[in-house]
């Protein structure tokens, strides 16, 4: 038997996940955690959401002067999910992501230059220009990448959980997926393997509405975070447009996983305002939709709480002041830094292994 309660909270009724199911509070005492961050860390999140915004705008200029070939995938609106999770996981556990990554580098720490200079194929890039948008990975940052096969994430997120109870490090893999990366059938395999062996995964589905140019009510039946159910995850859906309940979602699951409970879904909510990829002029949507969405804006919101709790415009403009520096500096080393020489074709193609 399954419980689907009205917070659009999954829980398969088990008697372990029973209890639990007692420690987590439900969506409303999620949401009202809200009220009572501390300034520093409103700031602080503020400051994560707005690099990353700031840095995909400045990728989308960059594309469009031609400065950036090939793939592009922006993360414009989509800020607090990563940003919210990113602020409650542990330096042990590990992330993995799809090719819509810039933001998934940036909140684990990876330097604003190695990544723009990537994106414009230079040797400064984190893959030294030969990897590009979908392909940048930080052993020291536990991040894994960057994945242009759909599904790959998971399978591979799945694994890095296997890892991590396998040496016992106490780590959590964050395996992060898109709605319609949900459909593929190796998720389902993944479910089935993760929860059998009880390995440490959050899995998170970014549900932005749409797989490409094909929106969830087509593409996807019945509901993406209660595809665990037959294998026992509990899952649940979360306002990925608050930071703050994407935040306290986030504390719980990733409790609940830690804990030794094996894994959990967690389907965010969220919004893309850009296109699938830069090359998309997206017109399976209306203008009035995005715009709709677009009022909902989880940076926008943080600044007017912020205000509201007298947080000083000084304040908040001088935090303006270092992303736009922060990312200005990465779009200059982009252009600055050179192009590797053509015997360079030769090199990082086979890993020797002593
Ligand atoms: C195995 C595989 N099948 C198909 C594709 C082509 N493809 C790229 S993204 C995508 C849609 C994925 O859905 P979702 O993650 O929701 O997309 P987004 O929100 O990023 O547009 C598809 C079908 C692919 N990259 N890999
Ligand atoms: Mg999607």
């Amino acid at each position: 038997m399954c419980v689907n309660n009205k917070e659009g909270k999954f829980l398969a009724s088990t008697s372990k996940n029973k209890s639990a199911s007692k420690k987590k509070p439900n969506l409303k005492a999620v949401s009202n955690s809200a009220s009572n961050p501390t300034l520093e860390e409103m700031k602080k999140l503020y400051r994560e959401m707005l690099l990353i915004r700031r840095f995909e705008e400045k990728a989308g200029q960059l594309y469009g002067m031609g400065l950036i070939g090939g793939f592009c995938h922006l993360y414009i609106g989509q800020e607090a999910v990563v940003t919210g999770i990113n602020s409650v996981q542990e330096t042990q556990d590990s992330v993995i992501t799809t090719y819509r990554d810039h933001a998934h580098m940036l909140a684990c720490g990876m330097e604003a230059r190695g990544i723009m200079a990537e994106l414009t194929g230079r040797e400064g890039g984190y893959s030294r220009g030969k990897g590009g948008s979908m392909h940048m990975f930080s052993k020291e940052k536990l991040f894994f990448g960057g994945h242009g096969i759909v599904g790959a994430s998971t399978s591979i997120g799945t694994g890095l959980g296997f890892s991590h109870k396998y040496r016992e490090d106490n780590g959590v893999c964050i395996a992060y997926m898109g709605d319609g990366s949900a459909n593929q059938g190796q998720v389902a395999e993944c479910y089935n393997m993760a929860a059998l062996w009880k390995l440490p995964v959050l899995y998170v589905i970014e549900n932005n509405k749409y797989g490409m140019g094909t929106s969830t009510a087509r593409h996807a039946a019945g509901q993406l975070y209660a595809r665990g159910a037959g294998y026992g995850i509990p899952g649940e859906q979360v306002d990925g447009m608050d930071v703050f309940a994407v935040q306290a979602a986030a504390r719980q699951a990733l409790d609940y996983v830690r804990s030794g409970n094996g894994p959990y879904i967690l389907e965010v909510m969220t919004y893309r305002y850009r296109g699938h990829s830069m090359s998309d002029p997206a017109n399976y949507r209306t203008k009035d939709e995005v715009e709709e969405r677009k009022g909902n804006d989880p940076i926008a919101k943080l600044k007017s709480m912020m205000a509201d709790q007298d947080v000083s415009e000084d304040d908040i403009k001088s935090i303006d002041k270092e992303i736009k520096a922060i990312v200005k500096d990465s779009a200059e080393f982009s252009q600055e830094s050179p192009e590797l020489p053509p015997e360079e074709l030769w090199t990082d193609v086979l890993v020797e292994v002593e």
